[in-house]
Formats: C-alpha cells, structure tokens, sequence
C-alpha cells in the first residue's frame, strides 16, 4: 500500500509543534525560563519550522574540528562512513585521506565534534524546544553533498515517538550556491502527517513517489523555497517535519560542502535501536546532554572506541 497525507491523523507533539504554541511560549516568559531574545528564537521555531544563529561556532573550534576530520585516515578502522563507492550502507574508513564518503557520528570518538554539535547555543535552544536535556544520536559529517531527495526526517530517523526529533545543519565553510546547499520549504512542518504503507511515519522503501509527493504538497501550499547560503560557523535548526533536501548541483562534482548534520531527541525518548534492552548505551556530556549511536558502543570508556558490528553490541 502506498503511503500519503493523513489530514485524520494526530499523533503526540512537541510544544512548539502544537496549535497553541504561542500560550506555551508566553507560559515560559512568564515563569521567567526564558528571556525575550529566547522568546523571538523559539517563535520563528514554531512557526518557520527552521531557524538560523548566524556565526555561533566559533571559527577556531570549527578549525580545529576539520582538522581532526581530514586526520581520520590516521586511526584507519575506528569510523564509520557510507560506503557510495561500494554500494553498501556503511564501511570504516581506510589509512587514506577520502574526501568523497559521510562520516557517522563523529562525536564518539571526537571531542571537537562534540563540542560543536552541544554548543551552549544549540544546547540551551534544544532544551527549551524538548523542555528535556538533547541527546544526539544520529551524526554525519558531509564533505561533499549526498544529493538527498526531498523528505522529512522521520521518514529515516526513527524514535519512539517520531515527532519528537530536531535536527541541526552545521556550516563547518562558506557554503557556495551550487555545491548541493540545503533546501527547504518554510513552514512545511505543519503538513498533514505523511503515512506510510506501513501504517508508520517511517519509510517501508515501498513509496517511489514519496519525494514528488513532498514536493507538490508544499508547491500547492504555495511555501516558500529557501536555499540555505550558509557562512561558516553559522547553525540551521529544523524541526522534525520540515520538508527539505540536497539541492541539486551545478558545481563541478566532488566540490566540498562541508558541514555536519546532527539529529537530536529528548532524553526521554528513544531511538529505534533502544528497542533492544542491551543497547540504551547514553554518554553523557557534562551537565547538558547526551550521545547514542547505532555503530559505537557507549559509554565510551577509552579514548577511542570502534565501530562495533550489531551483534557484538554489548557481548
Ligand atoms: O545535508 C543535506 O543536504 C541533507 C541532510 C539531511 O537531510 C539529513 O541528514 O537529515
Ligand atoms: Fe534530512
């Protein structure tokens, strides 16, 4: 059974998702939890389904973290990347540089990653947003674009509770107009629920029109398309329904656009993989937050852990 929009469906939300979140917001100022530049961030949230804080990672930290991106060849077997050349969902890395594969999170084994997917300004957003601590969980690092189709994120990154999801799009360089920039369309957030055959909001693969569909729901809408021209430092927040994709290219193959996509829930909710008792592994981030993977087994008690295959998770 194909999948399609689901006017009929109500499913759990996060505050800022809900009809009435300017009560919400207004409950916030007025307890004094947040502050009135808070206040204007977390507006545009709720009603753009995106935001953008221009330039917050501090240029040096950015530095430092694609300097330990293109030194990953040096710890050859402890990351985990795509795998476009053979065709198959994920490899580690080898012993040389390759600036053309994504690279999963990064936080496990990077303390510059982390410190830049769990900024104060990305964490304190998030809090509010989740009125919980974020906990990471789903990481890449783009040095070239993907060429993503047009979808919402919880069509591939499944929680529990699937619209409790946000995501971040880190500028780690200028990002140059036609190098594959991030695309989407404002407000798409506030579509009808997109239902799969499978009676879930996450793919069944069994849906060939899925991306057009995305596409002509926010064109009949008439939603305006962005481009996101993004400086580096600066960081794009979606919220888990906002139509969007790889824009297609017009530079040269194999130009680099790198920036580091980190999804993020609350605490208290669980990515797929949570489903097995065994495998809740959280790290903790000081007093802020938290990192899961599907590919690391965490806590991370050395200095360097390795991707470790499904069925030797915690043996
Ligand atoms: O960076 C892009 O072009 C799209 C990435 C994306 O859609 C994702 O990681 O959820
Ligand atoms: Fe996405």
């Amino acid at each position: 059974m194909p999948g399609s929009f689901r006017p009929d469906v109500t499913l759990p939300a996060l505050w800022t998702d809900r009809p009435e979140w300017l009560t919400h917001l207004r409950a916030l100022g007025a307890t004094g939890h947040i502050n009135q530049a808070e206040a204007d961030q977390l507006a545009h949230f709720a009603q753009h389904g995106w935001l953008v804080m221009p330039q917050v990672i501090e240029p040096q930290l950015i530095d430092a973290f694609v300097a330990d991106v293109h030194s990953l060849h040096q710890h050859p077997g402890y990351f985990a990347t795509t795998d476009f050349r053979g065709g198959r969902q994920q490899k580690l890395n080898g012993n040389q540089p390759d600036v053309l594969e994504s690279i999963y999170d990064l936080y496990v084994n990077l303390q510059t990653s982390r410190q830049v997917c769990m900024h104060p300004s990305i964490t304190r957003f998030l809090s509010l947003v989740f009125q919980a601590k974020p906990l990471a969980f789903q990481q890449l690092l783009f040095q070239v674009t993907n060429g993503h189709q047009w979808h919402q994120d919880p069509a591939y990154v499944v929680v529990d509770t699937p619209t409790f999801l946000a995501a971040t799009w880190i500028a780690l360089q200028d990002i140059q107009e036609g190098s594959g920039e991030l695309a989407y369309y404002d407000q798409s957030h506030r579509l009808p629920h997109y239902i799969f055959g499978n009676g879930t909001k996450h793919s069944d693969g069994d849906t060939p029109n899925y991306s057009r569909e995305m596409e002509e729901a926010c064109q009949l809408r008439q939603l305006a398309h962005h481009r996101l021209l993004a400086k580096k430092g600066d960081v794009f927040f979606w919220a888990a329904d906002l139509v969007h994709r790889s824009h297609p290219m017009s530079l040269p193959q194999g130009t680099p656009r790198l920036s580091c996509v980190t999804h993020y829930c609350p605490a208290t909710s669980m990515p797929h993989w949570f489903s097995e008792p065994d495998k809740r592994g959280i790290e903790p981030y000081w007093d802020v937050g938290g990192f899961a993977s599907s590919f690391y087994k965490l806590p991370n008690l050395s200095a360097m852990v390795r991707p470790v295959p499904r069925w030797e998770f915690y043996n």
